[in-house]
């Protein structure tokens, strides 16, 4: 039976013996109580869930449940004890098989008679900093200056060192996952005294090393209880009779069932959890962003994730010598493409940039280089995506959004990744307005279920007006989702639209880690398993 049923267990049920005698048996026994009390009765002792289930022949988490009914009956008693085991991780199996760093390191240096840090570096590589913090936390070596070298000098010839105590409990543990009173007995068996607290000590080193680690496990043993004995005694040989678990078509048709006993359920008894296999909470989040902007009437469109430069910034007017265009904020690839736009849309957008083409702009001024626009990178954000589709749809109305990946250098932290997921989207119509906009990204995150949201005055080369949507999070106070605006004029003028296009684009990432209850980014992409299986589930 696994954790979880245990933990599921003790939240029903106080540890320790349990008879619940208040409960004596007023009903028939199940057959499979009869079973398990028959053959607690006939050998008398305690057993444990395995055995159990093997001598009856009930699989064990039907045979723990039927126990469980016994219990609550006052029949048998069940006695509980939670048990620590003890097992090496990834890298602490490495380290059983090789030896800890510091040993190997002691062995070098002993080998040497001292050497410097960057011998050490050389010879040990990742492992040089654990190799040369625990040589000094152990005393084995200590550090001497000798003009601009540091080095290692060996304090302890081999024979001193050679039984240190966290290196036999890697042992005694590397057999698989070992139970605390057993590792005590091996240990003592060894020779080595130790007190509990010192035991503890170790321990917790080596699983503040990463190199141990431990869970817990309630154990239980069932006895037949003084009133089960009489139960039988009164009832001289309980039958075994057949019962119904389930009522089958078969059963009512042919009416077999009637006289047939049934088998009997009791809801309110523990029952193992079941975890049965359900979409990513990510990606359901994916879908009820998708089912809201369906439901408010937009199109889902896609497009590519190596886009030109000239979509992905200069058809968004988008200036040449931009910062994010730099190599430390773009992925480029290393080739080059043919722009695919007519040459009439790519002069127009030259223009546009030169000198703001046939509107009243100034554009940016200076040459605007082709060259520069031909070249292939990792979209930066899904607004190449809507632009593009909006230059092959320029004639009114148009309300379509994308969810799509982006991709830039970051720098990683709690509310930055390098690859992210966007949500873009636009409409362009007749008469739409900035209220309109506002309006549909109100509507959205209300329907997200964010009640509280701003709009900031913001800044993007391609919209005028523009803001930036935030939303309130309690430990964080004001957190950026999202940019938006209307596109310039200089933007929708060389791609053929005569009608104002609100546009936004909106990190996904933050807006589910909000949602799902993360501080990080990054636990999004982390396959934790308790997290999957206990994350919120959106309808
Ligand atoms: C843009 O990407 C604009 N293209 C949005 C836009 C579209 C504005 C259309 C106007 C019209 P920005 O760089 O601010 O804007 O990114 C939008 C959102 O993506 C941010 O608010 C943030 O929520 C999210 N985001 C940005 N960088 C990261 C990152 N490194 N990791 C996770 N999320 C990010």
């Amino acid at each position: 039976m696994g954790y979880l049923f245990d933990m599921l267990f003790d939240k029903y049920y106080a540890k320790g013996t349990m008879t619940g005698k208040e409960n004596i048996a007023t009903t028939e026994l199940a057959a499979t109580e009869a079973r398990v009390l028959l053959a607690l009765e006939e050998e008398g002792g305690k057993w444990n869930q395995r055995t159990l289930s093997a001598k009856t022949g009930i699989n064990e988490d039907a045979v723990m449940q039927t126990a469980f009914m016994l219990a609550k009956q006052g029949l048998c008693e069940i006695e509980e004890e939670k048990k620590v085991y003890y097992r090496l991780t990834e890298e602490g199996r490495a380290y059983a098989e090789d030896g800890l760093p510091e040993r190997r390191a002691l062995y070098f240096l002993i080998d040497r008679n001292g050497a410097t840090v960057e011998e050490l570096r050389d010879a040990f590589g990742d492992e040089v900093k654990i190799a040369i913090n625990w040589l000094l936390k152990k005393n084995w070596a200590r550090i001497e200056k000798r003009g601009e070298e540091r080095y290692l000098i060996p304090t302890i010839v081999l024979e001193e060192s050679l039984s240190g105590i966290d290196e036999e409990i890697l042992n005694f543990v590397s057999g698989g996952a070992t139970e605390r009173g057993t590792l005590a007995d091996r240990i003592k068996n060894s020779g080595i005294l130790l007190t509990e607290e010192e035991l503890n000590g170790f321990l917790s080193q080596l699983s503040s090393r990463n190199l141990v680690d431990s869970y817990s496990r309630v154990e239980r043993e069932i006895a037949i209880s003084e009133a089960g004995e009489e139960e039988i005694l009164s009832r001289r040989g309980i039958s075994v009779e057949d019962e119904i678990a389930q009522l089958t078509p078969e059963l009512l048709r042919t009416g077999s069932w009637k006289g047939r006993k049934f088998k009997r359920y009791d809801v309110n008894l523990a029952s193992k959890e079941v975890f049965p296999a359900k979409i990513h909470p990510y990606q359901r989040l994916l879908d009820r962003m998708r089912r809201i902007f369906t439901e408010m009437g937009f199109v889902e469109i896609k497009g590519e994730a190596v886009q030109s430069a000239f979509w992905n910034f200069d058809a968004l007017f988008v200036p040449q010598d931009h910062p994010a265009r730099e190599m430390q904020d773009t992925f480029y690839l290393a080739a080059r493409k043919r722009i695919e736009a007519s040459d009439d849309l790519i002069e127009k957008v030259k223009q546009m940039h030169e000198h703001g083409g046939s509107l009243n702009s100034t554009g940016w001024g200076g040459e605007w280089k082709r060259e520069l626009g031909e070249e292939l990178l990792l979209r930066t954000h899904t607004t190449a995506v809507t632009l593009s589709y909006l230059a092959s749809h320029p004639e009114p109305p148009v309300k379509v959004f994308c969810i799509d990946r982006v991709y830039r250098r970051e720098t990683i932290d709690p509310t930055h990744i390098p690859e992210f997921d966007q949500l873009e989207g636009i409409v362009m119509d007749k008469g739409v307005t900035f209220s309109n906009l506002l309006g549909c990204l109100a509507t959205f995150y209300n329907k997200m279920g964010f009640p509280s949201i701003r709009f900031r005055p913001g800044y993007f080369p391609y919209t005028e007006p523009s803001v930036e949507v935030e939303v309130y999070m309690a430990e964080r106070g004001w957190i950026e989702l999202g940019g938006a605006g209307i596109f310039r004029e200089e933007v929708t003028n060389p791609v053929g639209v005569d009608y104002p296009v609100l546009a936004w684009g909106l990190g996904i990432g933050r807006l589910a880690m909000i949602s799902l209850g993360l501080t990080d980014i990054r636990d999004l992409y982390q396959p934790d398993i308790d997290w999957l299986r206990n994350a919120r589930s959106f309808r």
